[in-house]
């Protein structure tokens, strides 16, 4: 059984907005286009941060770009983005968001941040999508969305580890990278580590 995990696909995320990935609005066709696929499970993550989450720069005084330690963490500042119930945070336009069965939020802990789907960066808590994954017998876990080299790369370790077998779209997925090449690096790691680079035409 398969699940389509859809990661992020913010309007911060995108083009005019506060973490703008580029080329992240390249993945909104491919994901529309993967929707039309066979699936026994479709579901979608939100990054979804308190107005003064401890992974904001502002939060600190600190610069965007700049890392500090947070409750015991190394931790990367970013700009303020997909705040809570602000237009940053909604889905972004363009692809079917009713064939999503469940949302799971992440990054909702002041103190901590999340990039990953199933967990905390400390696995100090779970959102739930590895149990509703089981509960579903899901075996597969297929993953597409934003970005290659933050959310969606420990989303796939993180599923690697609870057992799934995983695949990481690459044409539907874009990177940050904050460095040149963190993206590519990321899934030549995630190759290392047993997860599937695949692309959308393989489906
Ligand atoms: C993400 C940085 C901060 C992501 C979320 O979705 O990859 N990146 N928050
Ligand atoms: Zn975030």
């Amino acid at each position: 059984m398969r699940a389509l995990v859809i990661v992020d696909i913010q309007n911060d995320f995108l083009l005019g907005g506060a973490l703008a990935v580029k080329e992240g609005d390249q993945v909104i066709q491919v994901v529309q286009e993967l929707l039309q696929k066979k699936w026994d499970v479709i579901v979608a993550s939100k990054d979804w941060h308190p107005a003064d989450h401890g992974s904001f720069a502002t939060t600190h005084g600190k610069k965007v770009g700049d890392e500090i330690e947070l409750d015991g963490l190394e931790q990367i500042l970013w700009p303020i983005h997909c705040v809570q119930n602000t237009k940053g945070s909604e889905f972004a336009k363009g692809w079917d968001t009713s064939k999503v069965q469940k949302i799971f939020h992440k990054g909702v802990d002041k103190n901590i941040d999340s990039y990953s789907t199933f967990f905390d960066n400390e696995h100090r808590r779970s959102t739930g999508l590895g149990d509703y994954l089981l509960e579903n017998h899901i075996d597969e876990v297929f993953l597409a969305g934003l970005t290659t080299d933050f959310c969606v790369k420990y989303s796939a370790l993180d599923s690697l580890s609870l057992g799934f077998k995983t695949y990481i779209i690459a044409d539907a997925c874009r990177a940050v990278n904050l460095r040149g090449g963190d993206g590519e690096r990321a899934l030549l790691e995630l190759k290392k580590a047993g997860v599937l680079i695949i692309n959308s035409k393989d489906i």
